[in-house]
Formats: structure tokens, C-alpha cells, sequence
């Protein structure tokens, strides 16, 4: 048996700081199979803490993290770009240890050899970490040749994804700065949308964890760390099989006193799932709209159209549930008469947040990837280790970054580009807010004015 670091090295905290949830996972599947494993966090240590805790442990196999490659904000212009903190990460943990360094994450997943290469370390998983860490770690143990790149092809069955073995250190220290914690109910995304990296990485076929095993881990964060609002951290929470219904329904039997959100696609929810979702604790929606025109959702691959949106967010309207819009600009298809179209139907989003984003970062092994290089935009052997943003042929990305932000002026529900909405938050939470805090910006209809009381 081996003893084993396991480490985070994303030093995002937009739009907070989020716990290394797919790391404690890797953790409960090595602890089962007989393992000793310390977590750690570059976050809540910094690199010095790293390089110390490996010192103290002396680990035989070390696994790195890598959740971000970047922040997929075209308008940021590479600035927060994340992979060379995992390149020091790296580089401080050789200082200390020869153990073998090995590296997993969502990020990585997507451009495994361009950062194995780039950070310099020996092994690295992709996709789901649970098996193929042990099988990587046991041939470690044993002394064998380990090969560079193993893929978690062999994904498992939604019974067997394992509770995460949460790190109550680690735990408190992002529970402290964001007021949530991150459960995942099931693994998978049927949908097949041009620009999205999703089914690659967690797969098609949709794996749900038993609910009394998702409810169970919630009482758990409620009982030992205080946790009182949750975020399902799955790719689409409400899939087309009904297990998100099934989950709601064992959180109204069993409430936990927790609130929850979620990533929802808007197609497929009536008046009855939502008042279920609502019952079972959800207080807010996030919403994977992606596009504001018929034109541009169909270039996205989206199989809902605009009416299907408008008819949901009003709703959410009535059901009091907050809902935000993620909705991306310059898409494939989009011209200016599209951007206007996309315009005037956001303003059928009453009583709702819009945060809008303009360009689509690419990824390999994705429709738009195959559009960009087919138009020029991107070429074949591109490794997108940095980012490559898709733009339709017919947009000008400054100009239509100048019409959203002239379109959103002077409306707190309405944000672009993506970096103020950023700021809003974290000067929220600099105020001492926690929470997705998002749903503090909706405007609600104002209450009818009281009219002046009589003078004498
Ligand atoms: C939910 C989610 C969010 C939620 C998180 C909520 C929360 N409280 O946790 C929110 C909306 C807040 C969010 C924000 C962001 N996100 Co996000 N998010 C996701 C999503 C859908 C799931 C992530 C997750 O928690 N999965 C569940 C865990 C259990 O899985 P996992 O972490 O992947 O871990 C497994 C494997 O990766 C592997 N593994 C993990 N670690 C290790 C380590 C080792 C050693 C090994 C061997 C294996 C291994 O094994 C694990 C178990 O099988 C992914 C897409 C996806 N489907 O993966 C994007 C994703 C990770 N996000 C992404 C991004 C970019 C961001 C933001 C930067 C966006 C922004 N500008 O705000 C921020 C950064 C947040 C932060 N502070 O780090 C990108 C990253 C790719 C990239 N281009 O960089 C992804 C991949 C989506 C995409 N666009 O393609 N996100």
C-alpha cells in the first residue's frame, strides 16, 4: 500500500473559491483501496504548504488537480490563465520528493499531453479518476512501468461513484470564504451542443447516484461543517431519465434544512418539477440558455428554442424561484440582426439575471472545433492550450462587445462583460455575503408606493 499526496493547484476564486470536490473522490477510492492519503490545496496553503506537507508525509505518489486551464472569458484576454500553477506546483514538489507525479482534473482532462508536457510531470488520468488512480497508483506500488497517459474509460456505475472523503480542513477553509459546498448527484451529459466539452469529459451515457446516498452526504456537510446551502455540482441537473426528480423527491421525504441550486437546461420543466425542485429546498436556477436568437441557439445545437425560455423564466417568475441566463454572443450564426433579435428577447426575461459572454472557447473533439479549422479560424494541430475563441465570420468581437454593454447599461440584472460580475461578487463577499449571491441582483416588481401620509 502506498502513501499518497493528493493536491489541488487551482488558484481560481471567480466566482468563489470552490472545494476540490473531484479530488476528495479520488481520495475515497484510494482510502478504500487500502491507501494513506493527505490532501492538501495550493488555496488554502500556497505552495510553501505543499512543499511542507510533502516534506512531513514523504509520499510514494503524488496527484495533482488541475480543474481550470483558464476562465473562458474572451474578454479577459488570457489573463487568468491557470496552468502555471500547476507548472510551480510541479517544480515545488520536485524540490522536496522524488515521488512519481501524476495529474487529473476536469482541465487536464481536456489537453492532457500539451500539460503533461507544459508542467513537466510523469503520469497523468483523464476523465473519471477513481479507477484508473488506483490502477495507476497499484502498478506505481509495485514497481512497474506505468504508461504516461491512462484514460477512466471504464466509468462507473452511478451506485458505485464513492461520497468523497471530505478534508474537514479544507472544508472549513472554503466553506469560510463561500458559504457553499458542492455535491454531485450523477455523472454524464446526454446532449451533443457544438461548443461543449461535457460529454467528453464525464461521457454520454447518464450515471445518478442512489438519492438516499446524495441526501445522506448532505446531511453530513449540514451535521459536521454547518453547511446550509448546497450546489449540485452535475454537468445538467435535470435529465431526460427523471433521476434529478427522483432525488428532489427523497429530499421533501427527508429534508436536510438546506438550500440548494443548480445547472438546469430549460427544456423538459413544467410547473410540477419545479414546484417538486422548489419543496425539495432548490432557491435558485441556473439556466444553460447559451444563445438569445433562433439562429444562434440552432448553431449552438440547442434543442429548445426561445418561446420554450420565455415560457420557463415566467415560471420561475410566478414560482418566486431566481433564475439566471448564462448567454453567449457571436456564436456560430450570429450577424448583427441576430445580436438585435437576441437583444429584444432577453427583454422577456423579466425578473431575471443575464450574465452574457461573448466568443466560444474552443475545445478539440467538439463540433465548432471541426467549423473553426473548416473556417479558418483555428487549425488542425492546434492544441488550444491557450485559448481560442470562436467568432462568427459575420461578427466584429469589439463591436458587439460595445452594443451588449451599451444594450446592459445602468441594469444590475444584466452583466457584461463577464469581469464586472466577477467584481460584483467578490465584493460582496468582501462585505461578508455568502451564498451564489447572483440572485441578489434580480429586480423584483416594486411594491406599490405608499402615499404620503396627510400633513396635520
Ligand atoms: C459545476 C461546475 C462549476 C460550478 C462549481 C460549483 C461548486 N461549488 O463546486 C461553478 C458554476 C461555480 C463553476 C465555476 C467555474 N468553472 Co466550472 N465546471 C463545473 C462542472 C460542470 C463540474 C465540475 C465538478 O465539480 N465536477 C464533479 C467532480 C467530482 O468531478 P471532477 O472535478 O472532474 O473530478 C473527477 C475527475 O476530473 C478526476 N480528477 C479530479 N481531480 C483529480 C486528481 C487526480 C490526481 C486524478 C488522477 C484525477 C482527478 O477524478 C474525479 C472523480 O472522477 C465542470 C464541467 C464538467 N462536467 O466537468 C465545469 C468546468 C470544470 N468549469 C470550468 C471553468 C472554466 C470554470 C470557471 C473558471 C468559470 C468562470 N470564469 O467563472 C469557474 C472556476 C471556479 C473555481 N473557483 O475554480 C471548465 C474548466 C475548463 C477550462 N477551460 O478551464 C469546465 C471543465 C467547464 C468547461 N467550460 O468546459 N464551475
Amino acid at each position: 500500500m502506498s502513501r499518497v499526496l493528493l493536491a489541488s493547484v487551482n488558484p481560481a476564486d471567480e466566482p468563489y473559491p470552490v472545494y476540490p470536490l473531484g479530488l476528495s473522490m479520488v481520495a475515497a477510492a484510494l482510502l478504500a483501496a487500502g491507501h494513506e492519503v493527505r490532501q492538501a490545496d495550493l488555496q488554502a496553503g500556497g505552495l510553501e504548504g505543499l512543499a511542507r506537507t510533502a516534506a512531513d508525509l514523504s509520499p510514494e505518489v503524488i496527484g495533482l488537480s488541475v480543474r481550470n486551464v483558464d476562465n473562458v472569458d474572451y474578454l479577459s484576454g488570457g489573463g487568468r490563465w491557470y496552468v502555471d500553477a500547476a507548472r510551480e506546483a510541479v517544480a515545488a514538489l520536485r524540490r522536496v520528493s522524488a515521488a512519481p507525479i501524476m495529474l487529473g482534473g476536469a482541465g487536464f482532462s481536456l489537453l492532457p499531453e500539451a500539460i503533461l508536457d507544459y508542467t513537466g510531470a510523469d503520469h497523468g488520468v483523464v476523465g473519471e479518476g477513481e479507477r484508473a488512480c488506483c490502477e495507476l497508483v497499484a502498478a506505481l506500488g509495485r514497481g512497474e512501468a506505468a504508461p504516461r497517459l491512462m484514460r477512466g474509460t471504464q466509468r462507473l456505475d452511478g451506485k458505485d461513484i464513492p461520497a468523497p472523503a471530505i478534508d474537514g480542513a479544507l472544508l472549513r477553509h472554503y466553506h469560510a470564504a463561500s458559504g457553499l459546498a458542492g455535491v454531485q448527484t450523477k455523472r454524464g451529459c446526454p446532449h451533443s451542443c457544438a461548443y461543449c466539452s461535457y460529454p467528453s469529459l464525464e461521457g454520454r451515457a447518464v450515471r445518478a447516484r442512489e438519492p438516499q446516498a446524495v441526501v445522506e452526504e448532505m446531511r453530513r456537510l449540514a451535521v459536521d461543517f454547518g453547511v446550509r446551502e448546497v450546489v449540485f455540482t452535475d454537468s445538467v441537473f435535470n435529465d431526460p431519465h427523471g433521476h434529478y426528480l427522483a432525488l428532489a423527491e427523497e429530499l421533501a421525504r427527508r429534508p436536510t434544512g438546506q438550500a440548494w441550486s443548480a445547472f438546469l437546461q430549460p427544456r423538459g420543466l413544467g410547473r410540477e418539477e419545479l414546484s417538486l425542485l422548489v419543496r425539495s429546498g432548490l432557491k435558485a436556477v441556473e439556466l444553460g440558455t447559451d444563445a438569445a436568437s433562433e439562429a444562434t441557439l440552432a448553431g449552438l445545437g440547442k434543442h429548445f428554442d426561445f418561446g420554450q425560455v420565455a415560457d420557463l423564466q415566467q415560471l420561475c417568475a410566478q414560482l418566486g424561484l431566481p433564475a439566471c441566463h448564462y448567454v453567449v454572443f457571436g456564436g456560430p450564426g450570429e450577424t448583427p440582426q441576430t445580436v438585435r433579435q437576441g437583444l429584444a428577447n432577453l427583454e422577456r426575461l423579466e425578473g431575471a439575471v443575464v450574465m452574457a459572454f461573448t466568443g466560444l472557447r474552443l475545445h478539440r473533439g467538439t463540433r465548432l472545433f471541426e467549423r473553426a479549422v473548416a473556417e479558418g479560424l483555428a487549425g488542425p494541430g492546434d492544441d488550444l492550450l491557450r485559448p481560442v475563441y470562436y467568432f462568427s465570420p459575420d461578427i466584429d468581437p469589439r463591436e458587439l462587445g460595445e452594443t451588449l454593454a451599451a444594450a446592459f447599461r445602468g441594469r444590475r440584472d444584466r452583466i457584461f462583460p463577464p469581469a464586472h460580475g466577477q467584481e460584483l461578487m467578490a465584493a460582496m463577499r468582501r462585505l461578508g455575503y455568502r451564498g451564489i449571491l447572483w440572485d441578489t441582483l434580480i429586480r423584483r416588481p416594486r411594491a406599490p408606493r405608499q402615499a404620503p401620509a396627510a400633513a396635520g
